[in-house]
């Protein structure tokens, strides 16, 4: 993903030990990268990638621009972190929903409507999916969008939902997730546009009534 070589912080971080990591001046570095993250989400979910320089996000985590270079060497691989770190969200929120043991269904619509809660309360999946959205105005290869929903809903999810049927068996597991992910996507899209994602979690039960509840078997 990131094509030209990494700062030395975060190589540093990603490849050391546990001892390392317990170290308190590694553990002050992450921490202060992970404030300078949360504060470029906060920027570019408000103002996009255009919209935010190095010098606003230096300035609202009250570090000198220096300081945030030691972190990230450029805007672009500031925006690759924020729109990796809302992928490692997408992750968290998975292994917690799993953690409740719901049957394969619920587990569908537990992890949606958390997903919902998250797009319009989380800086760092706003910012990420505002980046991606961005992604022509951005001169490095962010992650591919999509696919990571896409592979675990069908793959997983709602297979075992067919097995168990919960799910009508007559349409693809791939193509029900391709649909559930470019509904859910839409649906917050047209959201941020209208009303910037004010009305989200109400418009996501509408297409969670009409989306979801059209998987039922026939
Ligand atoms: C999600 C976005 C926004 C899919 O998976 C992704 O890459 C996504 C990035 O633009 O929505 C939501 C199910």
């Amino acid at each position: 993903m990131n094509q030209t070589t990494s700062p030395p912080m975060p190589t540093t971080a990603r490849t050391a030990s546990i001892e390392q990591l317990l170290e308190p001046k590694q553990e002050r570095a992450l921490r202060t990268r992970s404030q300078i993250l949360e504060a470029s989400a906060e920027l570019f979910a408000q103002h996009g990638y255009l919209g935010t320089s190095i010098t606003d996000v230096a300035r609202s985590v009250g570090m000198t621009k220096g300081a945030v270079y030691f972190h990230f060497k450029d805007k672009e691989d500031m925006a690759i972190a924020v729109v990796e770190t809302h992928y490692q969200r997408w992750a968290t929120l998975l292994d917690s929903v799993h953690g409740q043991g719901l049957d394969p269904l619920a587990t569908i619509h537990e992890l949606l409507d958390r997903a919902a809660h998250a797009f319009a309360e989380d800086a760092m999946v706003r910012a990420g999916t505002r980046l991606q959205a961005e992604q022509a105005q951005i001169k490095a290869e962010l992650p591919r969008p999509y696919l990571a929903w896409i592979e675990k809903l069908a793959s997983n999810l709602i297979a075992s939902a067919q097995e168990a049927g919960q799910v009508r068996r007559d349409l693809e597991a791939a193509a029900l997730a391709r649909v559930i992910v470019s509904a859910f996507f839409g649906m917050q899209y047209v959201s941020d546009v209208l009303n910037s994602r004010d009305d989200l979690l109400t418009r996501w039960s509408e297409v969670r009534t009409v989306v979801l509840g059209a998987l039922a078997p026939r």
